[in-house]
């Protein structure tokens, strides 16, 4: 039911877009809760969120003190879901890249599944406005990873997903150690691992249209190591 859900959304810097992005997933779910985690934006995406969580019982605001990253950012969200008993729990961006169109096809999705993979890589999923290079480098990371861990799945890095609590639950919160991109492919590794069923359904992704891109040659290099450091550790 709806009002298990819980849609964790990462902030630095998106004030032209998160108040228009939990609106629209309102729209489509009304009853899902969304928590932002915002890394004291200087944009001050965190004051413009804080009424909200006043005016609308549905929005949550944790604010941290500075930019602490994607990972961790993640890993605060979900500690917060269990400890207030969410079922379904999602990740997903703040740029509009993730459309919250898509939410009511992953909560159908999760009924039959632990884990639900958004992936532009599959029959129906797809890349809007992304150059070349772009879409060469996510392919291939995604290729890379597939090969190394020996996972069926043809998105590994997207972070528009879905969790079964009991799937968070399982996985060792404190044991995860990658950022980045590398976080939503150890995410997905671990799950595997611990024989979760895990569903791919396409998604269609849309590069930020507001705000300043984070990605960067370090989270790229980050995620071509890291890969070997799960294959060799985590078993
Ligand atoms: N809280 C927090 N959120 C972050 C941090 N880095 C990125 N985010 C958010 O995480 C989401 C994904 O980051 P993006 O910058 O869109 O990364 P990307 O999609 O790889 O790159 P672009 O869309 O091209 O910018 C967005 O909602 C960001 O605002 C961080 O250090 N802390
Ligand atoms: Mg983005």
């Amino acid at each position: 039911m709806e009002y298990e859900t819980l849609i964790i959304i990462p902030t630095y810097n998106e004030i032209d877009n998160i108040i228009r992005l939990i609106s629209r997933i309102h729209q489509t779910v009304p009853a899902a809760h969304v928590l932002v985690i915002d890394d004291n934006s200087p944009d001050g995406t965190g004051d413009a969120v804080e009424p909200l969580t006043k005016s609308d019982q549905r929005v949550f605001l944790l604010r941290r003190e500075g930019k602490l990253g994607l990972g961790t950012a993640y890993l605060t969200g979900f500690r917060y879901a269990l400890e207030r008993g969410y079922r379904y729990i999602f990740e997903m961006d703040a740029d509009f890249s993730h459309d919250p169109g898509h939410l009511p096809a992953f909560l159908e999705a999760i009924k039959g599944a632990d884990l639900v993979l958004g992936s532009r890589y599959v029959p129906g999923g797809g890349v809007e406005n992304w150059p070349l290079w772009r879409q060469l480098v996510s392919r291939g990371g995604s290729l890379y990873s597939r090969v190394i861990l020996g996972l069926p799945y043809h998105d590994l890095t997207g972070g528009f997903k879905c969790f079964r609590r009991e799937t968070l639950e399982a996985l060792g919160l404190d044991s995860i150690y990658s950022e980045g991109y590398s976080f939503q492919i150890e995410m997905t590794y671990r799950a595997s691992r611990k024989g979760f069923k895990i569903v791919e359904i396409p998604i269609v992704f849309r590069e930020r249209a507001e705000g300043v891109s984070k990605m960067s040659r370090k989270i790229f290099l980050e995620a071509v190591l890291r890969v070997w450091q799960m294959r060799l550790t985590i078993s």
